[in-house]
């Protein structure tokens, strides 16, 4: 417990656990010797999802190994409350439990990035009877107001064109007004399947310290019934181990990121991913230090341009463009439902287990470690459940509760827009829907599967085959006036009533096991 400080003058600043970055907005106008910092694990935000063990751990020791950093560094006032010392169980009882221990005039606190939190907070004046100062969460390259702005008036909302207004701004592989090289966007040259036998350096693994051991014993015993394995737990907690994962990025994997970025092997679970999304999203590293990084490396002649433009893409293109659509789109974007889809999740969502080696690679690997890439998140994962009719809030569910990167400003648009077309392309210009062809050519799953991908219906089919037809046939209505699919739907109405039929007697029949 820190000393007892007894000041009007003094504020209260209340940071968050995916706020913890030095520079953070409230800490940059703070007084070290006279503000408090109120840092608060409660049960709240640990179960209002159910959120995968090692992400709570992540979370937990990250904030411990944050609120020691800030003292260190000079904070006199640093009030700290750990799980087993929280009795309110919330933000808000925090708050008011502070309220007891210190005299401060005011509570300022960094705009949360979720918009349950945020409509809370604006309560919070009344509730406390003292000024809540929310300041505007500048660790990202577009504010709010600056997509909205935007985006007004567009019909389509295009990361691509969204993404050029970015490159100019940060001047990120920029040649004066030009993008380097002469191409804004190097797709073409990525998108390469993996080969079986390609070997992919394995990213730092840090063992859990003592502060970080505390944290796994106090998950293992209050959140046991949570999804997910808590062992092995190697994420860094710390801006120094976020630091040291970055250059090893940059340094083993950057280089042939562009390359593979699209394929899946199994049992090869990064690949030349980053998996840095966890720490940029928890304020442990800054999304333009580690663009900057990855420019240098092109320049230095370490990374090719392929490979250094996609990542930034990923960075200030899709991650800020995804966030400047939830805000733009919420509250009402969580309701979306373009098809009306109305089924459960299937069990084995949570469980790994399906003959269906696709699902069960990225759906194991996504309880063992709460970290899946893209490709496996958009065209196995998500393509399944969109096939299959699946509620979006359900499957939105499930990726806000099994991911360490997941908070629901960037998993809810990737998922309701992006990956199950919820939102009826506001965000997508077609659905990510696709049949066992795509994963064959991207992976090796397809020849570790007990179904044949070459089969297109009947028991040994794979069942992505007949499900992606009954998708489209099931949702014809919705999709047919879109030109980009309009080839598809006119090999459709080519085949004969009886392939049509056995396409969706195969689909009827599978979904009927599930
Ligand atoms: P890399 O492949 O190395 O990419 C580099 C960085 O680019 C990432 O670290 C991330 O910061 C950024 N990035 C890439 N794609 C996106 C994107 N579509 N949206 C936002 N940032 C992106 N990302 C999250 O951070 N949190 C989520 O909860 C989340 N949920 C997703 C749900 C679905 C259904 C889908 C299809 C994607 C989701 N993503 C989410 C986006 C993306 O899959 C992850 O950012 C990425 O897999 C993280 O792994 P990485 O750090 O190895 O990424
Ligand atoms: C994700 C998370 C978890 C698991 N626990 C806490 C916590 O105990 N205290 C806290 O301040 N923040 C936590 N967080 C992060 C919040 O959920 C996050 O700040 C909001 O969802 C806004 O993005
Ligand atoms: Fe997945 Fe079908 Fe390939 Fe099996 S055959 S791994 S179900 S795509």
């Amino acid at each position: 417990m820190p000393e007892k400080t007894s000041s009007e003058d003094a504020r209260l600043i209340l940071v968050l656990g995916d706020q913890l970055s030095q520079n953070l907005a409230s800490l940059r106008q703070a007084r070290k010797t006279k503000d408090i910092i109120l840092m608060a694990e409660v049960n709240e935000e640990a179960t209002y999802v159910r959120h995968h063990k090692k992400s709570i751990a992540f979370i937990f020791s990250a904030m411990r190994h944050f609120a020691k950093a800030l003292k260190d560094d000079g904070w006199q006032h640093v009030d700290y409350v750990p799980i087993a010392e929280s009795k309110s169980g919330s933000l808000l009882g925090e708050v008011k439990a502070a309220l007891e221990r210190h005299s401060f005039g005011e509570v300022v606190i960094v705009e949360p990035g979720e918009m349950r939190l945020l409509n809370s907070m604006h309560q919070w004046q009344h509730e406390l009877g003292k000024a809540v100062t929310l300041l505007p969460d500048d660790r990202f390259l577009s504010s709010v107001d600056e997509f909205k702005r935007w985006a007004e008036g567009r019909k389509e909302l295009r990361m691509e064109h969204f993404y050029r207004v970015m490159r100019r701004k940060t001047g990120l592989l920029m040649d004066g007004d030009q993008p380097e090289g002469g191409k804004w966007n190097y797709d073409h040259d990525n998108r390469k399947p993996a080969g079986d036998e390609m070997q992919f350096p394995p990213q730092p693994r840090f063992e859990p310290d003592d502060i970080t051991c505390d944290v796994l014993s106090e998950v293992r015993q209050r959140f046991d019934n949570h999804v997910g394995s808590l062992e092995p737990f190697w994420f860094a907690v710390t801006r120094e181990q976020a630091l040291e994962c970055l250059d090893d990025f940059i340094a083993k994997r950057l280089p042939n990121f562009g390359d593979y970025q699209d394929a899946m092997l199994v049992g090869e679970r990064f690949m030349n991913h980053s998996i840095l999304s966890l720490y940029i999203n928890a304020g442990l590293l800054d999304p333009l230090e580690v663009c900057e990084r990855a420019a240098q490396a092109y320049y230095d002649g370490d990374a090719p341009i392929n490979a250094a433009e996609g990542f930034i893409r990923q960075v200030i293109g899709w991650r800020e463009y995804i966030r400047g659509i939830y805000w733009l789109e919420m509250p009402g974007y969580v309701e979306q439902n373009y098809f009306g889809a109305d089924r459960d999740l299937p069990d084995f969502y949570w469980t790994g287990e399906t003959d269906m080696t696709c699902l069960s690679e990225a759906i194991e690997q996504t309880l063992e470690e709460a970290y899946a890439h893209h490709i496996q998140r958009l065209m196995i994962t998500g393509n399944f459940a969109m096939l299959i009719g699946t509620d979006p809030k359900k499957i939105h569910e499930w990726y806000l509760a099994v991911y360490a990167d997941a908070f629901e400003w960037v998993e809810l648009p990737n998922t309701l827009g992006m990956s199950q077309f919820a939102d009826g392309g506001r965000m997508s210009s077609k659905p990510y829907a696709s049949g066992g062809n795509y994963i064959n050519k991207m992976s090796n799953y397809c020849k570790n599967c007990r179904y044949s991908v070459s089969k297109k219906t009947g028991e040994e089919a794979c069942p992505f085959n007949y499900l992606y037809w009954d998708f489209l046939a099931r949702n014809e209505d919705k999709l047919k006036g879109n030109h980009r699919i309009a080839r598809i739907y006119s090999t459709w109405h080519r085949m004969t009533d009886e392939k049509k039929a056995a396409y969706r007697e195969s689909a009827a029949a599978f979904l009927s096991t599930l």
